[in-house]
């Protein structure tokens, strides 16, 4: 049966259609790979989308403040022409109603919503070794086959809301800010609770603050947060991007966060106090992820002049927050900046100054339970209308353990991870033939949408060299797999990105109750991991067997 006639058809047809390939995902990863597979290799690419429509991410983070904090010419597309000269963005850090609007608009430029089948989730996929086809089932009830199973599933889209007690008792409106309900919520005279200051509650923050009666933010790890600085592009900068954009691609493809950054060349520690000071107060005006990366380049691999860079946000935290005591509390200890994943924000820390925001610190009197009425810590009751969780997501693995995926001899997915997850480059896991994964586990974490068109572009070189060789098989050789997560976990251990185990962070799989700890993304480089990534494919895939 071919796709053109299941879609946007979800539900149980009855029959088994079979496909090329069941792509999962319809965010930038799933219609930069359904482009590229049913456009340029003529493939019959059957697409699953849980959401209702294309953007991922995009989709669902809905909150107020959610916005990029990659720069809008990283944090976009840079394999069409069409898309550069057609599209253009009005600031310097998108929102998130303009990003689902760019993605809207790139499914439409390419016809490419015809492909996907909307508000289903993919729930098991089983690969049968005797017809080397995979069986995928969803939750509509249909059951398709396909040869290749890719997922575009996200590094950060299945959420978690954390086991507390009572969560179904509560009488007000309870939400995750990656389920953020279309229609908004009505924050107007009501009482909220915020749970949770990473990357998210630091951007709702303020605009909720705005317009609720009070809220209470409930933290239990402070944050070092950079300003965002976002402002509306100047028509010159817009005409740049257009005209540049292939030169900008290529210079992003060589930082080791694919930024449109050069590094600085110059350290911390061989500058003395005043250079020092400078420096930071010019990436602090620049902002976002300037801060990081255009000031020092060993802050990254180097805790004292890490220390550095802590104390200068100390120091801005105390000058922005006029209680000291808030302020203190505010003030992040005894971990190094970018062992959590650094956030961005907007008037963050003077949102504390508001008459109705208190900080509430959980770190030694946790969140208990969640009542009728509010929630309840080890000493202390609340009284809430609406409770925000904005409490993140089980990272990397959480969107695959979801899915029952099961390979070579019904080996479950779940269980060949179960101590954290193996790939080759996170591309593909022995034993899970035919399985390509865009942005897996272990692949690198740095501007997404770079990441991304570098590994669809793997995936379909990988899919059209099987093709051309009349080879039907593809999987990571198991040593193959082994040197690369060893080189994952050594470079982890080395940098100050792996020293968060500490203080929660999904990097290494420490936010999630029960959930391995075992580092869940590359921090070797983008750059160094694209040139692998090449050399590789450029060796007949060492590394991978095919067959
Ligand atoms: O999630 P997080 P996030 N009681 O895991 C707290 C990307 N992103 O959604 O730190 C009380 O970072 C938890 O506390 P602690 C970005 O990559 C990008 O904010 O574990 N608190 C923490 O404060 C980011 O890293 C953008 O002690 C509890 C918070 O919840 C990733 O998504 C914007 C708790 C979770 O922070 C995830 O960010 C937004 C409990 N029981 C997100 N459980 C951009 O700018 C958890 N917490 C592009």
């Amino acid at each position: 049966m071919s796709v053109e006639g299941m879609n946007g058809s979800p539900g149980s047809t009855g029959s088994v259609s079979s496909h090329d390939a069941v792509l999962v995902g319809a965010g930038f990863s799933g219609l930069y790979m359904m482009y590229r597979l049913r456009e340029e290799l003529g493939l019959d690419v059957r697409g699953f989308e849980a959401a209702g429509g294309v953007g991922g991410t995009w989709y669902w983070n809905r909150y107020p403040g959610a916005r990029t904090d990659s720069p809008y010419s990283a944090y976009c597309f840079s394999w069409s022409e069409e898309i550069a000269q057609e599209w253009s963005w009005s600031e310097r850090y998108p929102g998130q109603q303009e990003v689902l609007r760019y993605l809207e608009f790139v499914a439409d430029r390419y016809d490419l919503r015809r492909s996907f089948t909307f508000d289903t989730r993919v729930t098991s996929a089983r690969h049968d070794e005797d017809t080397n086809l995979w069986t995928v089932d969803t939750d509509t009830g249909e059951t398709v086959t396909a040869t290749y199973l890719i997922t575009g599933v996200g590094l950060l889209s299945a959420p978690n809301l954390p086991p507390i007690r009572g969560l179904d008792t509560f009488q007000g409106e309870l939400v995750h800010t990656a389920r953020w309900p279309a229609a908004g919520v009505d924050f107007a005279a009501k009482r909220v609770g915020l749970v949770g200051t990473g990357s998210t509650g630091i951007q709702i923050l303020p605009s909720i603050a705005e317009r609720a009666s009070s809220v209470s933010v409930f933290q239990r790890t402070p944050n070092y947060v950079v300003p965002t600085q976002n402002r509306p592009l100047t028509d010159a900068e817009k005409a740049d991007l257009r005209a540049r954009y292939q030169d900008i691609a290529k210079q992003i493809r060589q930082h080791p966060f694919a930024m449109p950054f050069t590094p600085t060349g110059q350290n911390a520690l061989d500058v003395d106090e005043a250079t020092r000071q400078a420096v930071y107060e010019e990436g602090w005006r620049q902002g976002g992820f300037h801060f990081l990366f255009e000031t020092f380049d060993d802050l990254s691999v180097n805790e004292d002049a890490n220390e550095t860079a802590c104390e200068f946000i100390r120091g801005k935290i105390r000058a922005a927050v006029r209680d000291p005591e808030v302020a203190e509390l505010l003030t992040p200890r005894g971990y190094p900046y970018g062992a959590k994943r650094p956030p961005a924000g907007t008037g963050y820390y003077e949102t504390f100054n508001r008459d109705n925001v208190t900080l509430i610190d959980v770190s030694d009197d946790a969140i208990e339970e969640i009542t009728p009425t509010g929630l309840r810590t080890g000493t202390r009751r609340f009284d809430l209308d609406v409770i925000i969780f904005a409490t993140g997501f089980d990272a990397s693995t959480g969107a695959f353990t979801r899915i029952d995926i099961r390979g070579r001899g019904g080996r479950a997915l779940a269980d060949k991870w179960r101590d954290g997850p193996v790939t080759n480059l996170g591309f593909s896991t022995a034993g899970f033939p035919n399985l390509f994964m865009i942005t897996g586990p272990l692949s690198p974490f740095a501007n997404i949408p770079t990441c991304i068109e570098e590994t669809v572009d793997w995936i379909f070189d990988a899919i059209s060299y099987l093709r051309e060789n009349g080879l039907t098989s593809f999987e990571a050789a198991e040593r193959g797999e082994q040197e690369w997560t060893g080189h994952v976990t050594a470079i982890a251990n080395m940098i100050t990105a792996g020293k968060g185990e500490a203080v929660n962070t999904w990097f290494a799989g420490a936010n999630i109750e029960g959930k391995p700890r075992a580092i869940n993304v590359y921090f070797g480089g983008a750059n160094a991991y694209f040139d692998t990534c090449r050399a590789v494919a450029a060796k007949a895939y060492e590394g991978f067997v095919l067959s």
